[in-house]
């Protein structure tokens, strides 16, 4: 636990519009900040490796806040608020 990840949480969050976190606050479970391909399949099992590969733009193996945000866009992921 580095005080930089609160931090940096704390700038995606008052970035994002509320409702457009919903994977990264429920499915990132370890806390890193970012929704694995495992983490997001267990919240959205019917998503595939290559989709998510799409989605994950910056290629580091995670999807961050504004990488689930281009996703909802385009429609690959549901946006699921409310
Ligand atoms: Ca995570
Ligand atoms: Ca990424």
């Amino acid at each position: 636990m580095k005080p930089m990840k609160l931090t940096t949480l704390a700038a995606v969050a008052a970035i994002a519009a509320p409702g457009m976190l919903w994977a990264l606050t429920e499915a990132d479970t370890d806390g890193d900040g970012m929704v694995s391909l495992a983490e997001l399949q267990s919240v959205l099992p019917m998503i595939t490796e290559e989709a998510f590969t799409q989605m994950d733009v910056n290629a580091d193996g995670g999807l961050d806040a504004d990488e689930i945000a281009m996703a909802q866009s385009a429609g690959l992921l549901p946006a699921n608020e409310g």
